[in-house]
């Protein structure tokens, strides 16, 4: 099995700022996402923001709520996006030519590499970046016995602060893959800076970038309110885990999931709310919670296509074909970086 690269010029402490998803630890990462968890727990509460990165929804059980949310009748964006990249397969292996090497941001799900590996003409190597060795080393080996020959080299590093890549191969572009609207969690400075990145690392090369596009709002409310009440499980989970790694008390029944579409934000918003006035202990420190009173857990923008694509440009890009759905739920984007 090849080492696990570690990017040691990235920063380890995780910063209170929202974030996609990335953070489940292994090995010697949990002291350092401890201290971050703790730290940001503890601004959050302290205030006046009260919010926290959604990073750390993704510790073992909230990586496994995750999945079950990618199944549900009503959380459309995993089943929509997997439907267009197998419709565009063959038009991105085109675009990318032989050889190229695919960097996707967050070990995903290998269903949706899965769909590229297979279109592209000989690709010569695929570096997943995840801050999780553990989930990294889990998708290495599996692809590694279901593509004989590829060159898989999982590369443990915080993508949503910065990154560094072996040096390319140089037998074909560099092609990086970021799926599941991931870009959505970022705030939209925040965005535009991870393009900015993105796009210095993979000069000579692309994007191929998945993104949820603006809708009904009815739609939008059932994908994060669903009827078996995991994406619930999902936001309460933050607070199970507070008690699991941080020893804190939050009753989690006295705390409410709530997601609703800001319409003018044009983006969902998690909070959970306290169902009553109540006091949490979380190490030496108590702290007192209103009823009514919510942390703000995750942001999840919508975007036009049009505003994608102004948004890929300010970062260096040029926009290319963008694939939808019929219904235009979901849409792919080709980002050139040449
Ligand atoms: C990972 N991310 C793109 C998901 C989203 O839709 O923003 C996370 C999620 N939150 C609730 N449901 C799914």
């Amino acid at each position: 099995m090849k080492p696990t690269l570690v990017a040691r010029d990235v920063a380890p402490a995780v910063a209170s700022a929202a974030g996609p998803r990335g953070a489940p630890q292994a090995g010697g990462a949990h002291d350092e996402a401890d201290a971050g968890f703790a730290r940001d727990l503890r601004a959050a509460l302290r205030g006046p923001s009260r919010s926290i990165s959604p990073k750390y929804f993704y510790d073992l059980e909230g990586s496994r709520l995750f999945d079950r949310i990618c199944e549900l009748p009503e959380y459309y964006p995993t089943r929509v996006e997997c439907g267009i990249l197998a419709r565009c397969a063959d038009a991105l292996a085109k675009r990318a030519g032989r050889q190229a090497e695919i960097v996707e941001f967050g070990a995903g799900s290998l269903r949706k590499v899965r769909l590229l590996l297979q279109a592209f003409e000989a690709p010569a190597r695929y570096l997943p970046i995840d801050i999780s060795a553990e989930h990294l080393h889990a998708s290495a080996t599996t692809l590694r016995h279901e593509f004989e020959g590829l060159d898989v080299q999982p590369v443990a590093a915080d993508f949503s602060r910065c990154m560094a890549l072996p040096p390319a191969l140089g037998s074909g572009r560099r092609i990086g893959f970021f799926p599941g609207s991931s870009l959505g969690n970022f705030a939209p400075e925040e965005a535009l800076d991870f393009l900015r990145r993105a796009h210095g690392l993979l000069q000579g090369g692309a994007l191929i970038l998945g993104v949820d596009l603006v809708k009904d709002p009815q739609r939008l409310h059932a994908a994060y309110n669903d009827a078996q009440g995991v994406t619930a499980a999902f936001n309460l989970n933050l607070l199970a885990r507070a008690n699991r790694e941080l020893g804190a008390d939050f009753d989690t029944h006295q705390f409410a999931h709530y997601a609703f579409y800001n319409a003018p934000l044009r983006r969902i918003e998690m909070h959970l709310v306290s169902r009553r006035a109540q006091a949490v202990a979380l190490g030496a420190e108590r702290f007192c919670l209103e009823e009514g009173e919510s942390l703000h857990t995750e942001n999840s923008y919508k975007f036009t296509i049009e505003g994608l694509r102004a948004l890929a440009a300010a970062a260096g890009f040029r926009p290319g074909p963008v694939w939808t759905d019929p219904e235009r739920l979901f849409s792919v984007h080709w980002l050139d970086a040449s």
